[in-house]
């Protein structure tokens, strides 16, 4: 297969023992390039995990490989006492001049990753007992980031999660609409001018900052084919200074509908009580100990939030021309945008009930 980048020259520019054998396109995320990468090492066939970094979305790529590095090296210190640390942290092979990714002559910056072999990770969930772990291996990974020693690690993406921003780009992307595609999404529009007042109502909780991950896909965590628990959370371009809330948040967007994020049949697209409480249960297991009333208090909003959100940037994305996620038809940003805002309607349903379980847990 021709692959978009020559990942053989890639991979003789890492420490790695053995011979190349072969790399495939791997995974189903909207930002990097994603290789599954397959070296002999003595007659066995090991696999690694090496990513191009997409440096028009991060601005930084070195600086944000220096908060993958040290955000690895403190959760690899307190797995220590594991028989199988490298399946339950994230682990960075060296470049042949020791670094912990390499620069190659066009300025992109790749790293390559331990597989995580015996695991996996899933577009769409499948049981609650899924919700629960992943959920729970989230709050885990905050909790162990907790005391990460300063300095603060850097902002990937300044502004990332900052919801009154991303509906100013909306506007501002409806007002030129240089794709002229502003027709074809008319309710959307609608939809998301209506619910303007909800961007702020993190921001206006006063809420502490900690390190978070703030792209708490349900496909950003590995769970254990023989366990089924949350073995490794994986994805860390985006782990720096955020609020906790938008972690739960992003899960209860992720998880809790059984439709994949793309599906274009609307009635398949639902908030699962079942799969709340999961992820509510899971997620305070390891999380109630250092969240305050105030964020626990909002746990059911954030995820009506950052849906929302989320639905914001693709409809921004799809009327600027699809030029941020990556789409494979014509309308994915647009399809995309309708269900999230499908999933809104359908939390906006069961707010009253989600509040009253979280009062209760
Ligand atoms: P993106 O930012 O494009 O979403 P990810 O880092 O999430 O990229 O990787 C894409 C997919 O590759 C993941 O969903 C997961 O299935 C797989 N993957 C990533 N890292 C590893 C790893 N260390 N071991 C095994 N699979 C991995
Ligand atoms: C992107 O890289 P990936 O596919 O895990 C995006 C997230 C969105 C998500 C929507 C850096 O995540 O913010 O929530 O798509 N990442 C970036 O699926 O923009
Ligand atoms: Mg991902």
């Amino acid at each position: 297969m021709k692959l978009k980048h020559d990942v053989r020259a890639i991979a003789r520019q890492f420490q790695i023992s053995g011979d190349y054998m072969e790399a495939a396109p791997y995974g189903s995320g909207h930002i990097n390039d994603t290789y599954c990468v397959i070296f002999d090492q003595g007659g066995t066939r090991v696999r690694y995990i090496f990513q191009r970094i997409n440096h028009n979305v991060f601005k930084t790529p070195g600086a944000l490989m220096e908060n993958v590095q040290r955000v690895t090296t403190h959760l690899a210190a307190k797995a220590c006492g594991f028989s199988d640390t490298s399946r339950r942290v994230l682990t960075l092979m060296p470049s042949r001049d020791g670094r912990a990714w390499h620069v190659d002559a066009g300025g992109n910056h790749w790293r390559a990753y331990v597989f995580i072999e015996k695991a996996r990770t899933y577009d769409s969930v499948e049981s609650d007992k899924q919700a629960f772990q992943a959920a729970k291996a989230f709050g885990q990974f905050q909790k162990l980031l907790a005391d990460l020693p300063s300095p603060r690690l850097h902002d990937t993406i300044p502004d990332f999660h900052h919801t009154p921003r991303r509906f100013a780009a909306l506007e501002k992307a409806i007002a030129s609409d240089s794709a002229n595609r502003a027709q074809l999404a008319k309710p959307e529009i609608e939809f998301a001018l209506r619910h303007k007042a909800l961007c702020s109502v993190l921001l206006d909780g006063n809420l502490p900052e900690r390190v978070t991950h703030n792209d708490t896909k349900f496909n950003n965590v590995m769970l254990d084919d023989t366990t089924g628990e949350g073995i490794c959370v994986i994805d860390l371009d985006t782990v720096m200074p955020g609020l906790a809330l938008y972690d739960f948040g992003d899960m209860v967007r992720t998880t809790t509908s059984p439709a994949k994020e793309d599906e274009r049949d609307l009635s398949k697209v639902k908030m699962q009580f079942p799969m709340f409480e999961a992820l509510a249960r899971g997620y305070l297991s390891t999380a109630a100990e250092f969240l305050t009333p105030a964020e626990k208090k909002l746990l059911p909003v954030s995820g009506k939030l950052i849906t929302f959100e989320i639905g914001i940037r693709f409809l921004t994305d799809f009327l600027a021309g699809d030029v941020y996620f990556k789409v494979h038809r014509e309308g994915h940003n647009l399809d995309r945008c309708r269900t999230q805002f499908k999933l809104v309607e359908s939390i906006e349903q069961q707010e009253a009930d989600m509040h009253n379980l979280v009062d209760r847990l």
